[in-house]
């Protein structure tokens, strides 16, 4: 077992539906600890950077006016194996296929307003927590 770091953003749905307290709670009562957090707006640079992957897809000027749309919530999490641990817990991409007990088959209807996003690999991770967190971790 590994020690890792991994990215989660709680995005515009969360923060609007006041779902920031409930989600960070179940990340933490699996015991992942988190190690840094702040909130902020996405721009459209930021979100070119950190959806780069995704610009050439038909649904990218879609996502973009949503994550776009408020304020949001970064967070570092620290756990055993947090990055496969923490896409477990959030579940599948469509909330309709989400399975109960996810945090996306707990509270979405949606394949876009899925309410938190989590890095899917150490490669990404790595990245990511450098985009939000480019000053280091506290
Ligand atoms: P995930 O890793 O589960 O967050 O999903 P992806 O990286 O495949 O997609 C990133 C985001 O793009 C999703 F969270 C929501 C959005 N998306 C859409 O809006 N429509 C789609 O068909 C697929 C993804």
């Amino acid at each position: 077992m590994t020690v890792q770091h991994t990215l989660i953003l709680l995005k515009p749905d969360a923060v609007e539906r006041q779902l920031v307290g409930h989600i960070l709670s179940r990340f933490e009562q699996k015991g992942l600890r988190i190690v840094d957090l702040r909130w902020l707006r996405f721009t459209q640079e930021l979100a070119r950077q950190h959806y780069a992957e995704h610009i050439e897809k038909p649904f990218y000027s879609g996502l973009e006016k949503y994550i776009m749309s408020g304020p949001v919530v970064a967070a570092v999490l620290e756990g055993s194996e947090a990055i496969d641990v923490v896409r477990r817990l959030i579940g599948p991409t469509n909330g309709v296929e989400a399975p109960p007990g996810t945090i996306r088959g707990d509270f979405s209807l949606s394949n876009q307003q899925n309410l938190v996003h989590a890095s899917d690999s150490a490669v990404s991770a790595e990245r990511e927590i450098n985009i939000f967190f480019p000053n280091g971790l506290k």
